[in-house]
């Protein structure tokens, strides 16, 4: 049975997650910089698995909280911005020259649940004022039922791309890191230990952070077709296609719709421009600086659909597509954005 085909129990990782020895755990060093640790059928990134006992014991959800879920690469960064910048519209008016987005990167204003309480940050999370917007790479599965629970009331939302799409992006990221790391080391810019067609073959195999990519999309749009007014659904590409009615679908989804005069006034036009790759890689901020080991500018490349195929042979192409199609078989999901009808 291939990996992206074993039975995943949700109930039986919730009970183990308390007396998680994440040392015990399969551990996959091929992806340095990443240290990986395999649990409920992931490989998870082992900096992130380590708050994710907090995250189940400690962390209380809100009513009004939004929870900005992703695979990596898939869209994180804008989604943040996206989310951060239209809950926030009355505080933060969206042409002030101190909107936060203008002073920090995504990545430090809407921060990753897990990796707060892993860096025993939990408090800080607690303290943030209402309404909050949250983010993570867990699977729907590892996540806590006091969050997924209807009751809850917090929202999720996911953002989904082409994997080959990811898988390229993530290349070029990891590239980065690497360099970045061995320059901090003044060892030079040392390219990643594996090659492009080794690291292929390991997001292939399910291997790389939060992996199968597949699998994590499954279980965000499952729950999205169970619970439509809990999980939101958005793709990449869709959303590059047509930024606004997106921004709008999701405001009206996180309980912050805009009014016909805020329409007319073109505050919408005024988040995606905010939010768009030229508007956020252009800013000082995410010209330098660094959020933990990874430099801003590494956030931001190109940001378009279709880039895989400047980078990967139509055969490799072939055989992902055949692995992601095998994987999702008979769910009705698809990537193919023509067919879907999310
Ligand atoms: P993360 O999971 O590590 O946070 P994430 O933000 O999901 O990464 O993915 C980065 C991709 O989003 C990059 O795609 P590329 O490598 O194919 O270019 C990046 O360029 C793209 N991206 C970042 N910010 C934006 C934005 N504001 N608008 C559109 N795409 C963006």
């Amino acid at each position: 049975m291939s990996m992206s085909m074993m039975p995943l129990s949700t109930d039986a990782c919730a009970t183990a997650i308390g007396e998680l020895d994440i040392t015990s755990l399969p551990l996959e060093t091929r992806f340095p910089p990443f240290r990986l640790r395999q649990y409920g059928g992931f490989w998870l990134l082992e900096k992130f698995l380590q708050g994710v006992p907090a995250v189940h014991s400690i962390f209380e959800p809100r009513p009004s909280d939004v929870l900005l879920a992703s695979f990596p690469k898939c869209g994180t960064t804008w989604l943040k911005a996206l989310a951060f910048a239209t809950r926030n519209r009355a505080e933060h008016p969206l042409r002030g020259l101190d909107h936060p987005l203008r002073r920090r990167n995504p990545h430090d204003i809407v921060q990753y649940l897990e990796l707060q309480y892993a860096q025993s940050m939990g408090h800080v999370v607690a303290a943030l004022p209402s309404p909050r917007v949250l983010s993570t790479h867990l699977p729907y599965s590892l996540l806590p039922g006091r969050i997924t629970a209807e009751e809850s009331g917090c929202r999720i939302v996911y953002i989904c791309r082409d994997p080959k799409d990811a898988f390229v992006s993530s290349w070029f990221f990891t590239k980065k890191t690497v360099a970045a790391a061995a320059a901090r080391a003044r060892t030079g810019e040392e390219p990643p230990p594996y090659t492009f067609e080794e690291a292929f073959e390991l997001f292939c195999d399910g291997i790389c952070v939060s992996g199968p990519l597949w699998r994590h999309v499954l279980g965000y749009w499952e729950a999205s077709r169970r619970q439509p007014e809990k999980v939101l659904f958005l793709r990449y590409e869709e959303m590059l296609r047509n930024p606004e009615s997106n921004v709008k679908k999701l405001a009206e989804f996180m309980g912050c719709a805009f009014s016909v005069q805020e329409e007319a006034t073109g505050v919408v036009q005024d988040i995606v421009e905010l939010c768009s790759l030229e508007s956020l890689k252009n800013m000082d901020v995410n010209k330098s600086g660094s959020h933990g080991p990874l430099a801003h500018e590494s956030f931001f490349r190109k940001g378009v659909p279709g880039d895989w195929s400047n980078h990967i042979t139509p055969a490799m192409a072939e055989r992902l597509d055949k692995i992601v199609e095998d994987a999702l078989q008979g769910s009705g999901f698809t990537f193919d954005v023509r067919e879907a009808s999310a």
